[in-house]
């Protein structure tokens, strides 16, 4: 059993709302450690600001609202779902939710109608708080659920756009809105929430429900408790001061419905009292204008946009000088990409140093983070995930059918388990699930292979599990499979991920076996055949499914005598013909 190299911290179990907003030495002008007047959370476009003082005052005035207003009347433990892009809402939402006692399930702002549904009906979601954009999915999966317009308009709650929050106000809404209950219709009931206490035994009831398949099969809740998250950011901040992001501004481009977007980029820059500047999705052109309007100085990202900033126009054409280090995750990261950037970045510095790029590691069911490369390291272990965190113990093993009593010696590759106060409650609803991920004994199964140097760095090598991922999204092939089951032309079917090095990413690839062989006999019917599966999977799918690695008419699926299908042959074979 490892431990990690940095001695253990003292943990203290609040609500996330207590751990974020208290102020230990009681002076009314702090609020969780910093000045009320500090610069929290920050719109790129607008530079619409919010300060710690207004994101608390918002906070608890939604989360009265959500529990007091007519229509939505929540109460403790109640799910209400999130569907939106990053937003300036977003921490409002989150915290105000929070405070109220409430469980938030946060879903992919690109999934469709049906994708949407199941995530909604599975997490039991009483309320749904929806963007503009998102309203017409929300109603069609509202009317395909037989939900009546009138019950409807009690549920939603539109977060409207262009959130002007000088007043503490909503700019005027859109007509197409109209009639539905607006965020700030929550806001101003003009009373403030008594939040909601979760000490003690408490701190282990859920706050976040976000979706992983985990090892295996479709996405699942996971359940993250206050705890969970209480230690990840007490952990991290104490243990990685070189992420004392301080009054510094950090760029906020990861999808805040992603556990590694809602922890590092919501809560975790808070705790060091460092602003936010939010975007909605990443563009090459308006990330490095950030870095320049905001003087930032730090960047969550996953690798494929260091593939953008080795190469990309933009980076010469703004000043991006301020920008002192990159934080990568989500996905496997390589080596020869982070001295790419590191050197052209560099050279933007104008000797003010060099940029370092950073890793960490975790999963949702970790909370997310478990390892993290210290800034020292950064050059010396380039392509390492870093060191595991303190208070989390690990085990490295290379039995692979998961009675797991085979440790791999140094230097050896195992999948990593993982044990401490952040590893997630379990799948929602699941107990199967949860017994196949977590051991009696505490330990949680990554599905992810491993490699730990004798200094007590990791690096991850290979992945056990079924997941692939696209731009650190998840995509499981089993959802994709099942949908190409239902293809009429279709008998069985098989995904897998390959890898783009010019993206800096896996791609989804299907193996089809056409019902009718005769059908496909023919190169040219082929290739019609698998454009059309393409095409077709993309009218039923959020853009990260597409499968863009490609359609591939085989005779038969290779599957072991047990029905399980041979992922790795199928990985050896898409090598062979990709490199042909
Ligand atoms: N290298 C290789 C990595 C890496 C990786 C993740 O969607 P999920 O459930 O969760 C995430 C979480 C990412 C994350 C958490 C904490 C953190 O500090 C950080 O860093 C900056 C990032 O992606 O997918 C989990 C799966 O994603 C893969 C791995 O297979 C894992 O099981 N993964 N990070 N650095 N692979």
């Amino acid at each position: 059993i490892y431990t990690s190299p940095v001695p253990s911290v003292p943990l203290v179990s609040t609500s996330v709302f207590t751990h974020l907003f208290a102020s230990p030495s009681g002076d009314p002008n702090t609020i969780g450690g910093y000045p009320g007047s500090a610069k929290a959370f920050i719109d790129a476009e607008t530079g619409t600001t919010l300060t710690r003082a207004q994101t608390k005052n918002l906070a608890l005035s939604l989360g009265y609202g959500l529990r007091n207003h007519p229509n939505t009347g929540a109460r403790r433990g109640d799910v209400v779902l999130v569907y939106s892009p990053n937003s300036l809402s977003w921490p409002i939402l989150l915290f105000g939710a929070v405070a109220a006692g409430l469980r938030c399930t946060l879903a992919n702002s690109a999934y469709n109608v049906k994708e949407l549904t199941f995530q909604y009906t599975d997490s039991g979601a009483r309320l749904v708080l929806t963007s503009e954009e998102g309203l017409p999915t929300v109603l069609e999966v509202f009317k395909q659920l037989g939900v009546s317009k009138a019950e409807a308009e009690k549920r939603i709650i539109v977060l409207g756009a262009g959130l002007q929050w000088a007043g503490g106000l909503a700019a005027p809404d859109k007509p197409e809105t109209a009639g539905f209950l607006h965020l700030h219709d929550l806001l101003t009931l003009g009373a403030l929430e008594q939040e909601e206490k979760f000490e003690g035994k408490d701190a282990d009831e859920t706050v976040y429900i976000c979706y992983s398949s985990g090892t295996t099969g479709k996405p699942k809740g996971v359940e993250t408790t206050h705890r969970n998250i209480t230690s990840v950011l007490q952990i991290v901040k104490t243990t990685f001061p070189e992420l004392n992001m301080g009054v510094d501004s950090v760029l906020g481009i990861l999808p805040f419905y992603h556990i590694y977007g809602a922890v590092k980029l919501v809560h975790f820059p808070w705790t060091r009292g460092a602003p936010v500047v939010i975007q909605a999705r990443f563009d090459p052109e308006k990330f490095c204008a950030s870095i320049e309007r905001y003087k930032i100085t730090m960047a969550l990202i996953v690798p494929p946009v260091l593939v953008v900033l080795a190469r990309h126009p933009a980076v010469d054409k703004y000043d991006v000088s301020s920008l002192a280090s990159l934080f990568s995750g989500a996905a496997p990261l390589g080596a020869a990409l982070v001295k790419q950037v590191t050197e052209r970045l560099e050279r933007r510095r104008k000797g003010k140093g060099s940029v370092a790029i950073l890793q960490g590691y975790g999963l949702t069911e970790t909370s997310p983070t478990s390892h993290l490369l210290p800034v020292g390291d950064a050059m010396r272990k380039v392509g390492s995930i870093g060191i595991l965190l303190p208070n989390l113990e690990a085990r490295l093993l290379v039995d692979g059918d998961g009675n797991g009593d085979i440790e791999a010696k140094e230097g050896e590759a195992g999948e990593l388990w993982l044990r401490g106060p952040t590893i997630m409650k379990g799948y929602l609803n699941n107990p199967t699930a949860t017994k196949e991920s977590i051991t009696p004994d505490g330990w949680f199964k990554t599905g992810d292979i491993a490699i730990r140097d004798s200094e007590g760095f990791y690096y991850i090598v290979d992945r056990r599990k079924e997941l692939i991922k696209y731009k650190g999204f998840q995509v499981p092939p089993a959802e994709l499979e099942s949908l190409l089951l239902t293809h009429p032309d279709i008998a069985d079917a098989a995904v897998i991920g390959v890898e783009s090095a010019k993206e800096a990413t896996e791609l989804p690839r299907a193996y089809v076996v056409h019902a009718n062989p005769e059908k496909v006999k023919t190169e040219a019917a082929k290739i019609t055949f698998q454009q059309s599966v393409r095409k077709w999977t993309q009218e039923q799918v959020a853009r990260h499914k597409y499968l863009r690695g490609g359609v591939v008419v085989i005779d038969s699926i290779p599957k072991s005598p047990a029905g399980k299908i041979l992922r790795r042959e199928l990985r050896e074979r898409a090598k062979t013909e990709l490199a042909g």
